[in-house]
């Protein structure tokens, strides 16, 4: 899939906020790719698509994802952010037929990470937090530090993500809490 076709793809499934995030998504995976040697092409198009269910009504995310047979545990149950993530890989590998697994396991594990994360998995989850539309404080350290380490970044962004959730009394996903302890002991 082309990035234009990704973008004629995801277009009516998205608000214009959402679509301009994705777009601005997309340009960081890529430039990440360049930077840590990774397959450019792939990172952009999983850029553009990374979202693609997010403003699909939660009622209708909890048909179709019971529509592919996607079995929750009882913490995904209650955290409706985490849907779209695991639907829109499942909706793009069943309904579009995207085979190819580094797009679909960065687009799987792109607000949880992972343990083991893939240099994709790792572009994704980066490009997500660092693209340009994001404004949040501390956002200009992330982009720096993305550019020098991206093993740190990571670690610096999952622990932001952690203590954010902490913080806010919202349940921790134990592949966020995997990826932040595996990166974190691999320092070591
Ligand atoms: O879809 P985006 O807004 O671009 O970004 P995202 O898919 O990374 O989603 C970020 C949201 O997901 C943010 O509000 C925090 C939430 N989130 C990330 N990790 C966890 C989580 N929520 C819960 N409950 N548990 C997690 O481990
Ligand atoms: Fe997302
Ligand atoms: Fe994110
Ligand atoms: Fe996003």
């Amino acid at each position: 899939m082309t990035i234009q076709e990704g973008k004629k793809l995801i277009r009516p499934l998205l608000g214009d906020y959402r679509y301009h995030h994705s777009v601005c998504v997309s340009q960081s995976a890529k430039i990440l790719a360049v930077r840590y040697g990774a397959d450019e092409n792939k990172a952009e198009t999983a850029g553009i698509l990374h979202d693609i269910m997010k403003d699909i009504p939660h009622d209708e995310q909890v048909q179709r994802m019971e529509g592919y047979g996607i079995v929750l545990t009882p913490l995904e149950q209650h955290a409706p952010k985490l849907w779209h993530a695991i639907l829109g890989s499942a909706y793009l590998q069943q309904e579009l037929g995207i085979q190819d697994k580094e797009i679909l396991n960065a687009i799987r594990y792109h607000t949880t990470g992972r343990a083991g994360m893939t240099l994709m998995d790792k572009i994704i989850f980066t490009a997500d937090f660092i693209s340009a539309d994001r404004t949040y404080s501390g956002v200009d350290e992330f982009r720096q530090m993305a550019k020098q380490d991206l093993s740190k970044v990571m670690e610096k962004e999952l622990a932001y993500t952690i203590s954010d959730l902490a913080g806010n009394g919202v349940p921790i996903h134990p592949d966020t809490l995997a990826a932040y302890n595996e990166i974190t002991l691999q320092k070591i």
